[in-house]
């Protein structure tokens, strides 16, 4: 399909590993909950919360499709200490949705939510990383239902339970307010090389109090 492949700032080198974790063979699956299925016709994507307009804003899964597509090369890393590396993403970047959709001026933080009420907040300027991608593919196949199909947030310098698979909108929020790990003991920033991994971390700040 000849995409451009650009290396994610958050990776740095392919052999480099954030403090603490160790390379997994394979690609394990990793989630709370159960797999949803697939309802091509029941499913959208949802902008919503402190739009610039004020209204709301859904795509059909036709519509999704026929967005902007990039890839990015960028690595997986899992709170629980296992970590992919060079995995190439594609799909609609971030910011080809905050340009579609545009937050409110005042609007500090996203909350990105999954099927199922899962959720993960970002701050603004994650979410609006060049790097940020709602991924379809992977190494140019189709996501598996396991993983995310028809599609999963990818941060790619954050931890990855802040990319929620099976996502269904972005609530752009104009004060923060913690995701479903956030509010269970995960850090509320997540950054893998600072090793911010439980609430207990956090500096005055870092987070909304719990
Ligand atoms: N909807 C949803 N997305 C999720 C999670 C989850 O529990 N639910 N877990 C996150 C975590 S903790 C990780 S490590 C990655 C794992 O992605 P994988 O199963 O494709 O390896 O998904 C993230 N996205
Ligand atoms: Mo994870």
């Amino acid at each position: 399909m000849g995409h451009p492949v650009e290396r994610a700032s958050g990776a740095r080198a392919e052999t480099e590993l954030p403090p603490g974790q160790r390379l997994q063979r394979g690609w394990p699956v990793t989630h709370y909950g159960p797999v949803p299925k697939f309802r091509p016709e029941r499913w959208d994507l949802q902008v919503f919360g402190a739009t610039a307009d004020g209204g709301k804003r859904a795509w059909s899964h036709e519509e999704f499709t026929a967005l902007p597509y990039a890839t990015v090369v960028a690595d997986l890393h899992c709170v629980t200490k296992f970590s992919m590396l060079g995995a190439e993403w594609g799909g609609v970047p971030a910011r080809a949705v905050l340009d579609l959709a545009p937050p409110a001026p005042g609007v500090t933080h996203v909350m990105v939510w999954a099927e199922y009420g899962f959720s993960a907040n970002l701050r603004l300027a994650d979410f609006a990383s060049d790097h940020t991608v709602f991924a379809t593919h992977k190494d140019g196949e189709l996501l598996t239902a396991e993983h995310g199909f028809p599609a999963r947030l990818i941060v790619p310098h954050l931890y990855a339970w802040k990319g929620p698979k099976w996502v269904r909108g972005v609530e752009y929020l104009t004060a923060d307010r913690r995701g479903f790990w956030e509010q269970r003991g995960y850090h509320n920033i997540g950054d893998p090389w600072q090793e911010q991994r439980y609430t207990y971390q956090e500096q005055p700040g870092d987070g909304p109090g719990l």
